[in-house]
C-alpha cells in the first residue's frame, strides 16, 4: 500500500527541497500536485482538502519560507500533518480491562477477513500479553463458518467455543462470556458474520450482540483494498453499533492507501490494527508516525529493528557482532545470518522499510533478493564440509562443483557465494580496525547488517 502515494510525495517535495529558496507560489503548486495524489491514493475529499489547509497555513504562516532549509521544513510540515490525519503519535492499544472476561466484538462486511484477524489477534493478546483467550464464533449463516474458526483455533492452540446446533447469535455470546467467566478466561473474542452489504438485519443483530455481550471493544474490520467503502461502512457501524476502532486488512495489497488516509478522519474512529497478509502473525499496531515515514520515504526504521529483533534471538546477535567486531566472521555465520534473515519474513517487505526505498523498489526487485536467494545461498553454505566453512580457502574447483551438486545450484552461484563472503570478511575487518563505527554506518550489503539490530 502508499506505494504510489509515496512515490508521488517523495517526487513532489523533493523538487521542493532542492531549491535554496522558496516562494508562497512554489508551496502552492506543490500542494496543488499533492492535492491530485492525495484524491489518486483515494483519501476521501474532506480529508484532502483540510490537510493541504493545514499544510499551507504552517508553511506560509511561520518563517519556514525564510528558513535556511525551507524544503526540509516543508517537508516536515507535510509529515506532522500527515501523522495528525492518522490519528496522532501513538498507538491505540487493544483494551481488555481490568474485569475479566473482556469481550471483544469483531464486525464488517462479509470476506473483510472478520474470522482471519479474530484467530491473529486472539494469537497476540495470548503470546504478547499472556491473555488466556476464548473465541467464538456467531457466524451461523455460513456453512462451516464455525468450523472454519475451530480449525483456526486448532492451528493457533487457541480454546473455540464448541458450536451447539441451531443456537442462535446472541445465545451463542452469552455462552462463550459464561465460559469464560466459569474457566477464567482473560478475554473473548466474538467473531460475527457479514453481510455483502450494509443492511438493517446485519445491523441489529450486530446491537442485540453488543447489548448482551457488552463488549470492551467493537472493531470494525475493514478491507483496505474497498478504498472509501470501507470508510462509508465504517460510518455507518460506529452511527449505529458504535466503534471503538478499526482494523484495516489487506494493507499488504495494492490498495491505494486512501482508506487508511480517510478512516480517523472521516469516522473518529482510531485504526487499531492493520492487517499485512494472510498469515497469522500478519497483524500490527496501526503506528501514524510510523505510516507517515514511510509514505515520505523516511524508512520505517522501528518496525525493522522491532520484527529484526524479535526473529533474532538477542544473545545470537550479540555472539555475531562480537565475531563480527573481531574480524572473525565465517561462512558458518554466514549461513546463520541467511537463516535468520529469512525468519525475519518476507525479505521485500523487510526492505520496504528503509528509507528512500521507494524510490529503488525496482532495482531491489530486478536485483532479485528474496527469500528464495537466501534459502539457496544457506543451502550452499551447508553443503560444504566443516573444514571447508573454517576455511574457504581451500575450495578449489572440484569442490565447488561437488557443492554446486550438493546444494542445487550451479559452480557460478557457489563462485558468487564465496566471493560475496570474501568482500563481507573484508569489510568486516575494515569496520573492527574501525572500532566497529562502519559496522552501523549502514554500508553494508543487504544480507549483513542486521545482527546488531536488537540491541
Ligand atoms: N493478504 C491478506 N489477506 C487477508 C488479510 N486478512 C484476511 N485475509 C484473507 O481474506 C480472506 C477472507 O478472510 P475471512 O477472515 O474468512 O473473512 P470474513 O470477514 O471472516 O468472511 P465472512 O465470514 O465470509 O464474512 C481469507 O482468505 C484471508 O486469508 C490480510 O490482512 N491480508
Ligand atoms: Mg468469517
Amino acid at each position: 500500500m502508499f506505494d504510489g502515494l509515496s512515490a508521488k510525495l517523495t517526487g513532489i517535495l523533493d523538487r521542493l527541497k532542492k531549491r535554496g529558496v522558496i516562494a508562497e507560489s512554489d508551496v502552492d503548486e506543490a500542494l496543488r500536485e499533492v492535492r491530485v495524489a492525495l484524491l489518486e491514493a483515494d483519501v476521501a475529499l474532506p480529508v484532502a482538502k483540510d490537510f493541504l489547509g493545514r499544510v499551507r497555513e504552517r508553511a506560509l504562516g511561520q518563517d519556514v519560507l525564510r528558513s535556511v532549509t525551507p524544503g526540509q521544513m516543508v517537508v516536515k510540515i507535510v509529515h506532522d500533518a500527515l501523522v495528525e490525519t492518522l490519528g496522532g503519535a501513538g498507538e491505540a492499544a487493544i483494551q481488555t480491562g481490568t474485569n475479566p472476561p473482556a469481550a471483544i466484538l469483531m464486525l464488517g462486511l462479509q470476506g473483510s477477513g472478520k474470522t482471519t484477524t479474530t484467530a491473529k489477534l486472539a494469537l497476540r493478546l495470548e503470546k504478547r500479553e499472556r491473555k488466556k483467550t476464548l473465541m467464538a464464533s456467531l457466524d451461523v449463516y455460513r456453512p462451516a463458518a464455525q468450523q472454519q474458526l475451530a480449525q483456526l483455533g486448532t492451528q493457533t492452540g487457541i480454546r473455540t467455543l464448541t458450536p451447539v446446533l441451531g443456537e442462535r447469535p446472541v445465545a451463542i455470546a452469552r455462552r462463550a462470556l459464561e465460559t469464560a467467566r466459569r474457566e477464567a478466561f482473560d478475554v473473548v473474542l466474538l467473531d460475527t458474520a457479514g453481510r455483502l452489504a450494509l443492511d438493517e438485519e446485519m445491523m441489529d443483530e450486530a446491537a442485540a450482540v453488543r447489548d448482551a455481550a457488552q463488549p470492551i471493544e467493537t472493531l470494525l474490520v475493514a478491507d483496505a483494498m474497498t478504498g472509501q467503502d470501507a470508510i462509508n461502512v465504517a460510518s455507518a457501524f460506529h452511527r449505529r453499533v458504535g466503534l471503538t476502532g478499526i482494523v484495516l486488512t489487506r494493507v499488504d495489497g495494492d490498495a491505494r492507501g486512501g482508506a487508511a488516509l480517510s478512516a480517523r478522519a472521516v469516522t473518529g474512529c482510531p485504526i487499531k490494527l492493520i492487517g499485512v497478509g494472510e498469515k497469522l502473525d500478519a497483524l500490527e499496531p496501526f503506528n501514524a508516525q510510523r505510516i507517515a515515514g514511510s509514505i515520505l520515504g523516511m524508512g520505517d526504521i522501528v518496525g525493522l529493528v522491532e520484527k529484526a529483533s524479535e526473529a533474532v534471538a538477542k544473545e545470537d546477535a550479540e555472539k555475531l557482532a562480537a565475531k563480527m567486531m573481531k574480524g572473525q566472521f565465517s561462512l558458518q555465520d554466514m549461513a546463520d545470518q541467511f537463516r535468520q534473515l529469512r525468519k525475519m519474513g518476507d525479505i521485500q517487505g523487510l526492505l520496504g522499510m528503509l528509507p528512500g526505498i521507494a524510490k529503488v523498489k525496482n532495482q531491489l526487485a530486478a536485483a532479485n533478493v528474496n527469500d528464495r536467494m537466501l534459502a539457496r545461498q544457506e543451502a550452499i553454505i551447508l553443503s560444504m564440509t566443516g573444514a571447508e566453512r573454517r576455511n574457504p580457502k581451500v575450495l578449489n574447483a572440484s569442490r565447488r562443483k561437488r557443492i554446486a551438486r550438493g546444494s542445487g545450484t550451479t559452480v557460478q552461484d557457489v563462485n558468487r557465494l564465496i566471493k560475496q563472503f570474501e568482500h563481507a570478511a573484508a569489510m568486516m575487518k575494515q569496520a573492527a580496525k574501525m572500532g566497529g563505527r562502519g559496522l552501523m554506518g549502514g554500508r553494508l550489503p543487504p544480507g549483513f547488517g542486521p545482527p546488531t539490530f536488537g540491541r
